[in-house]
C-alpha cells in the first residue's frame, strides 16, 4: 500500500439536495473522523468501528453541533481506494457541507484533488488504468450504450484480451531469448513458423480491437447520421421530425440550410447524432460553397447516409446516376446509405421504380413513415454487439493499441528478413510497453495528471 495523507471532498454535487455525501480516505481517514463525530450518546466510537457499517450520530466541530448524520465505515483495503475511508451522508445543503470540510481540515485531512479518490484506487491495484478511465465514462455516459460500454469496461473489458495478448508477448520474447542464449552454438530453438503463426493471431486480435473502435466510440458519443439530397429535398423538415421540434428552418427557398446543424437524438435507447447539411450541388455562392464542403466531411465521419430525395420531382434514373457518382466520390465501406424517397404525399403516381431502388417511401411534413427510417438505421448496427463484443471506446487506448500493431507489423518484416532475434525481442518489448500503457503498467505522471484531471472532485 502506498501511503498518502488523508484527504476529503464532498462527492455529491455541491448544490441543495436531500442529502450530501463527504468522503475522507488515507491511513488517518478513521482516526480524523472519530474526532469530529459521535453517536447518540456522545461517545467517540469509530476508532472500533467495523468495516462496512454505517453508524448514526453527530457531526462536531469543537462544541459546535453541525447535523446529524450516518456515517459509513470501510476498513482498508476494503474500500474503493483501497484505503481507509469514511462517508458522511449529511444533509443535502451547501454550509453544512463546507462546515463538515473545515472541521475534517482542521483535524489534519487536506481537500483531494480532481479524481484523487479513482486514481489512489489505481494505485493501490484496486483497478486498472483503463477501469478508472471507465468509471469517468460511467459518470458522463447518458443513454443506454454509453451506458452498458463503460459498465463492462469498468468490470474487466478488454482487461482479460489484453492480458492473454501480454501472455502471448512474454511467451515469443521468451522463446526468442531462450534462442540468444544458445546462440555460440548456432541453432534456432524457436520455431519460425510456430512463431510467425503466433505473432499472426496476435495482430488478428490487436486489428479487431482497433477496429473496433469506429463503432465503439458511434455507440459512445451517438452514431453520426448525415442527412443529404437536393434543395429542398425535405431534409430539413425529417431533421425537425426526428427532434420533434422546430429546430432547422424549413422554406421552400432553395438553399435554405447553408451549414451543418447537428443534432443527438436517442431512439430506442441507442444514441444518434443527426447532422443536417446544405446537400451536394453546384454552387457559385461562396457560402453555399463552403456549405456543402462541411457536407463532405459530414459524410465522411458518418455511419449512416441518408439520401433524401423529393419522389414528386426527381426521376429515379437521375437517382442511380447520383448515388453512383457519391460512391464514386466516398468511400462507402464502413457506412451506410439508406434512399430515402420523400414527399409520397404529393407524388401523383405510384412509381414502382423507386420500390426497385429500395427507397423507404416517406413524408416528412406528414410525419409518415419515419419508424422505418429507424427500423433501417437500427439494421446497420447489430445492438447485440454491444453484449457480445469487445469495444474500445477510448481514444487513448486506441492510440497505444495503434502502436502495438504498428510494432507487430514490424516483427513480421522482420522474422520474413531474417533479422537477429535480439532486434526482434526488443521490439516486442517495445509492444508490450504499448499494451501497459493501456493498463497502467507503465505511465507517467504526465499521463495520470492527464486522465484524473479530467475526473470531479471527490470521484
Ligand atoms: N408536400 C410535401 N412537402 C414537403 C415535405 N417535406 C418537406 N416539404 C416542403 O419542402 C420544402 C423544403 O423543405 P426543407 O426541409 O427546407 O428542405 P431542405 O432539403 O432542408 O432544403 P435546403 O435546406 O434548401 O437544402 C418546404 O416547403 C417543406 O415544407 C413532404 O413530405 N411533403
Ligand atoms: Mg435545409
Amino acid at each position: 500500500m502506498i501511503e498518502f495523507e488523508t484527504i476529503c471532498a464532498l462527492a455529491t454535487p455541491s448544490q441543495e439536495g436531500a442529502i450530501a455525501i463527504i468522503r475522507v480516505s488515507g491511513e488517518k481517514a478513521i482516526d480524523i473522523c472519530d474526532k469530529i463525530f459521535v453517536n447518540q450518546k456522545q461517545e467517540h466510537i469509530l476508532l472500533n468501528a467495523k468495516s462496512q457499517r454505517v453508524y448514526f450520530g453527530n457531526i462536531i466541530n469543537k462544541t459546535k453541533t453541525i447535523d446529524e448524520c450516518l456515517c459509513t465505515v470501510f476498513r482498508s483495503p476494503n474500500s474503493y481506494t483501497g484505503e481507509n475511508i469514511v462517508e458522511f451522508s449529511v444533509h443535502g445543503t451547501q454550509y453544512i457541507a463546507t462546515q463538515t470540510i473545515v472541521a475534517l481540515i482542521e483535524n489534519g485531512a487536506i481537500p483531494a484533488h480532481a479524481g484523487e479518490f479513482t486514481k489512489r484506487a489505481f494505485l493501490n491495484g484496486k483497478l486498472d488504468l483503463s477501469q478508472a478511465e471507465a468509471v469517468a465514462d460511467l459518470i458522463s455516459s447518458n443513454n443506454e450504450a454509453s451506458h452498458k460500454l463503460a459498465l463492462k469496461q469498468l468490470r474487466g473489458g478488454y482487461h482479460d484480451t489484453l492480458y492473454l495478448l501480454r501472455q502471448k508477448l512474454i511467451n515469443m520474447s521468451s522463446l526468442l531469448e531462450l534462442e540468444l542464449d544458445f546462440s555460440e552454438e548456432d541453432v534456432e530453438f524457436a520455431d519460425r513458423t510456430k512463431l510467425i503463426a503466433l505473432l499472426n493471431q496476435i495482430k488478428d486480435e490487436v486489428s479487431n480491437l482497433v477496429d473496433s473502435f469506429a463503432l465503439g466510440n458511434s455507440f459512445k458519443n451517438g452514431i453520426p447520421v448525415t442527412i443529404i439530397g437536393k434543395p429542398n429535398s425535405g431534409k430539413s423538415t425529417l431533421l425537425n421530425v426526428f427532434l420533434n421540434e422546430e429546430r432547422a428552418i424549413v422554406s421552400d427557398i432553395e438553399g435554405t440550410t447553408r451549414d451543418t446543424i447537428e443534432e443527438k437524438i436517442n431512439l430506442r435507447g441507442l444514441e444518434f447524432r443527426f447532422i443536417d447539411t446544405a446537400g451536394i450541388r453546384k454552387s457559385s455562392n461562396i457560402i453555399e460553397q463552403e456549405g456543402i464542403k462541411r457536407t463532405y466531411k459530414a459524410i465522411e465521419d458518418s455511419r449512416i447516409v441518408l439520401l433524401l430525395v423529393d419522389i414528386s420531382k426527381d426521376k429515379p434514373n437521375d437517382v442511380i446516376q447520383e448515388m453512383k457518382r457519391l460512391r464514386e466520390e466516398i468511400d462507402f465501406s464502413d457506412k451506410t446509405l439508406i434512399l430515402i424517397g420523400n414527399k409520397v404525399d404529393k407524388a401523383r403516381t405510384k412509381d414502382k421504380e423507386w420500390d426497385k431502388l429500395s427507397a423507404i417511401q416517406i413524408s416528412a411534413s406528414n410525419k409518415k413513415n419515419i419508424g422505418e427510417i429507424i427500423d433501417s438505421m437500427l439494421k446497420t448496427i447489430n445492438p447485440n454487439d454491444l453484449n457480445n463484443k469487445v469495444f474500445v471506446t477510448n481514444a487513448r487506448h486506441l492510440e497505444s493499441l495503434k502502436k502495438v500493431l504498428k510494432t507487430i507489423e514490424t516483427i513480421e518484416q522482420e522474422f520474413q528478413n531474417n533479422i537477429p532475434s535480439d532486434l526482434i525481442a526488443s521490439n516486442i518489448r517495445i509492444a508490450l510497453h504499448h499494451v501497459g500503457e493501456i493498463t497502467g503498467e507503465v505511465t507517467t505522471e504526465d499521463i495520470l495528471g492527464n486522465i484524473f484531471s479530467k475526473f470531479c472532485v471527490g470521484k
